[in-house]
Formats: C-alpha cells, structure tokens, sequence
C-alpha cells in the first residue's frame, strides 16, 4: 500500500523528497493540484474544497497514510480532510509536527514566513505557544516566493532581490529561528542562507515532518522494510513545466505524471 501525499504544487515535493530519503521501501503517490495553484491566495472554503478531494483521492488509490503536505492545506482544511479520511488512515500535516519540536527544542525568538493563507491562520504561532507560551513567534507573510518558485527563478536576481525584500522586514528583525512555513520555501533555501549566514538557525521542516510520518507508521504497524522496487506515481490536475523539472530532478527522468481531473 502506497502513501499518499499532496500540495498545491511542487513544493510537496520537498517533503516527498525527504519520505523517500528516509522510507526507501515505501511506495508513494504524489497529488499536486497545479490547477488551482497557488493555494495561498485562496480562500477557506476553496482549500477546504481541494484538499478534502484530493484526500478522498488517495484514499480511493488504497493509501495507507495521507501527508499533507501543504501548509496553506494544514492551516486552512486539516480538520476538514481529519472527518474525510482519519477513520480509514492516519493523516500528518507539516505544521503541527514542527511547532512542536520547536516548542520542546528552541529557546530564542522565532520567525515564520509563509503563504498569506497560512500566515492568517495563526496556526504556527497558536501551536507553538500551545506546548510553550515563552516563545516569541513573528509570522511574516511572503506571498511572492511561490510564483518565483514556479517561474523557474531559482538563483535569479529577482528572487534574491525579494528574499532580501522580505527578510529585511522589521518582523523578523531579532529572531534566532527561523521555519519555512511553506513547503515551497527550502527550494531556496540556498538564498535564505546567503542572507543570513549562521546569525539564524533554519528548521529542517521536511526531516521533521518524514520523521513524523516513519514513527506514525510504526506505531500501526504499516512500515514497509521489504520492497526492493518501489513505486513513485504522480498525479498532476494540470501538467507543467515546472513540476516536470523539479518531480524529475528529485525522482529520476523515468517517472511519469498524469493528468486527473479535480
Ligand atoms: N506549498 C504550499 C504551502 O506549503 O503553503 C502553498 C503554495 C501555494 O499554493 N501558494
């Protein structure tokens, strides 16, 4: 039985990339609704709407776990897809995981950057404070990031020039800590460093979020060790170029993406 993970786009596949770091034998199926792209801009209602299909998806295809791997998703839907699908499968989501190890681990001034539906939310600051209400959480929206991404611009002046815009912002003047709180975002995360150097510590949300996912597994008995060839299937509500590029740079030219209608 696959796992099933989803986003609005590419960036799910940060977390795919790091499930199939982690979990070698497991086979894997990737939604990415490029269709509807971004979600961050979206309302309530419309996540809710995309997201609980999709899960209902992943649960048809026989998913024996569902990763949410999406923050604007998890902000917006999670309890949503949680009345889907939870009696059938565990589900894990990107934030939640991370606001509770930083909670336990972190004792300094964090930042959040996401998508503005994330950011409205609240959801990282709510959940951090829940375990620790001495952190100091500023959450920054920085809505321009996903376009570039999906442009293509990584590595380009323009993408530079609005890290720089964003991070300069005087929200997150004196963090120590700083979450990517959208999936998108450790794809420039070479752009992130250039800017900081080591003043502040980048939480690995990915890793946290694949660790998450291997003892949830564990803990019901679904973990796969024995699987010499597993499976990687990709279904896309719109084919992109973008998604091409970066789905065959982490998995490998032979995959192939199809087309579902959402
Ligand atoms: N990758 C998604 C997230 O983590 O919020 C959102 C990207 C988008 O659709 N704007």
């Amino acid at each position: 039985q696959p796992i099933g993970i989803f986003d609005s786009g590419v960036g799910g596949l940060t977390v795919a990339r790091e499930i199939k770091k982690l979990l070698p034998h497991e086979n894997l199926i990737y939604f990415g609704d490029t269709k509807h792209l971004p979600y961050g801009e979206k309302s309530r209602e419309a996540i809710v709407g995309y997201s609980t299909k999709i899960a209902r998806f992943l649960l048809e295809k026989n998913c024996k776990a569902i990763v949410i791997a999406c923050n604007s998703a998890t902000a917006n839907a999670l309890k949503e897809v949680l009345d889907e699908v939870a009696d059938h499968v565990p589900v894990i989501d990107v934030i939640n995981p991370v606001a509770e190890k930083v909670a336990y681990e972190i004792h300094n001034n964090v930042g959040v950057i996401a998508t503005k539906a994330t950011v409205s939310s609240g959801l990282y600051r709510k959940s951090i404070r829940k375990h620790n209400r001495f952190i100091k959480v500023d959450e920054l929206a920085t809505p321009l990031l996903v376009p570039a991404i999906e442009e293509g611009f990584k590595n380009h002046p323009i993408t530079h020039s609005i890290v720089y815009n964003y991070l300069s912002n005087s929200k997150l003047k004196n963090i120590e800590t700083l979450i990517l709180g959208c999936t998108h975002y450790p794809l420039l995360i070479d752009e992130i460093r250039q800017y900081y150097g080591n003043r502040v510590r980048v939480i690995d949300s990915p890793g946290i979020v694949a660790n998450q996912l291997k003892m949830i597994l564990d803990q019901h008995g679904l973990l796969n060790s024995k699987n010499p060839e597993p499976t990687y299937e990709f279904y896309l509500s719109d084919l992109t170029k973008t998604f091409e590029k970066i789905s065959k740079k982490f998995f490998g030219n032979s995959i192939q993406l199809q087309l579902q209608t959402l």
